[in-house]
């Protein structure tokens, strides 16, 4: 049997015999003998505590009466181990200080074989457990407690404690900020938001593979043409985002080229003071209009290439010219186009609302081109018109 503290107590019942004399009791450790008990009373319940301290050890009592005549009687003799030393407890595994797993298993050891264990989570109290231990948890700070009892019943005052925290819930991520959709600069700036700190971010730029990536983050000298950032936030648990956020953008760094204008044709006349232009420009682009050097008005490309522009406020009769320029989504500015010729003349109106009255007489005043030389009658008008084609 074992005891835990070192003066044992030892206790008994004299056998009921008028005989005996006083009885002995040895206490041995090995074979040297420890120390001895004398006048334990016959006929009696009998109870001592052992009056040397005995350090930890195993242990054998022999215990026997002497009749009156000096005869040692029979001998009663037992084995026990003093242990009065508490355990070490050790733990050995634990599920580290963030996990993401609601289960967490613990392993721990005691220095001494035969022990038993008793656990506590959060406070509670201690009850009987076994290595490997599992417990399930919420998403919260936990503490876990582990102590070993030895054979003797010594409670571990060494014991095995673990604080660790739980966290499933995976991150959420936003694009706070991005390059335009459109942009003529090489470099990008982003920034990230999510709504757990502190917090990792990964990025995949083009569909390479996720690396880590801080915010803000800056990419540079990008090639031109279309790019993707897919971004997803990723907690400390290692929780990652399942539904990372991305940024679709074109880096275009070419200026358009120059536009055309074909209407009015070089050097041709239109009868409105506020004419209208038209043209081919790179697709998807802003025209912008110049007359006679100052910027009058914008208009979108179509997809076919084809512009149109008609001005809003009115230009003066006489000699002009005009000129354009494109401008693409990402801002970029193409050249002026050289400066085309053209004049206002708005008697050519006169000429075409003649004409169409006079019915049958071929007139080219369709705002563009030019009038030769005519002669017209209505009513009491006369009207001559003289236009000297300049190519
Ligand atoms: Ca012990
Ligand atoms: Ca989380
Ligand atoms: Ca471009």
């Amino acid at each position: 049997m074992y005891v835990n503290v070192r003066t044992p107590r030892f206790e008994g019942v004299a056998p009921d015999d008028e005989s005996l004399t006083d009885g002995t009791l040895n206490v041995y450790r090995g074979v040297q003998l420890v120390d001895s008990v004398e006048d334990i009373r016959a006929n009696a319940l009998w109870a001592f505590d052992f009056p040397v301290s005995l350090p930890d050890g195993e242990y054998t009592l022999h215990f026997s009466f002497m009749d009156k005549a000096g005869n040692t009687g029979a001998t009663t003799s037992r084995t026990f181990t003093v242990d009065a030393t508490r355990p070490v407890t050790t733990l050995t595994v634990n599920p580290g200080d963030l996990t993401n797993q609601a289960q967490a298993t613990f392993e721990f050891t005691s220095n001494e074989t035969e022990s038993t264990f008793a656990c506590s989570l959060n406070g509670a109290g201690f009850s009987a457990c076994t290595s490997p231990h599992t417990v399930s948890v919420g998403d919260a700070s936990h503490e876990f407690v582990v102590r070993a009892v030895d054979r003797a019943g010594n409670v571990a005052n060494v014991i095995g404690t673990h604080s660790w925290r739980v966290d499933t819930v995976e991150p959420s991520t936003r694009i706070a900020a991005k390059p335009d959709v459109d942009t003529n600069a090489p470099n990008a700036e982003f920034r990230f938001e999510s709504n757990e700190a502190p917090i990792l971010y990964e990025c995949s730029l083009d569909d390479a593979a996720f690396v880590e990536c801080a915010t803000p983050y800056l990419l540079n000298d990008l090639p031109e043409g279309a790019h993707r950032l897919v971004v997803r936030a990723r907690d400390e648990a290692t929780n990652v985002d399942t539904t990372p956020e991305e940024h679709v953008w074109r880096v275009d760094m070419t200026p358009p080229l120059a536009p055309e204008i074909t209407a009015p044709a070089l050097d041709g006349v239109v009868g409105s003071l506020t004419p209208t232009f038209q043209g081919s420009a790179e697709p998807g682009s802003q025209l912008v209009l110049f007359v006679d050097g100052v910027e009058r008005g914008v208009a979108p490309v179509e997809p076919s290439g084809q512009w149109r522009l008609t001005l809003t406020t009115a230009i003066s009769e006489g000699p002009h010219t005009v000129s354009a320029l494109a401008r693409d989504a990402a801002l970029n500015e193409g050249p002026q186009s050289q400066a085309s010729a053209f004049s206002v003349d708005p008697s050519i109106n006169i000429i075409r609302e003649v004409s169409s009255r006079g019915g049958g007489l071929s007139c080219a005043a369709g705002g563009e081109g030019h009038v030769p030389l005519m002669f017209l009658g209505w009513a009491s008008l006369v009207l001559m018109a003289a236009r000297r084609r300049r190519v």
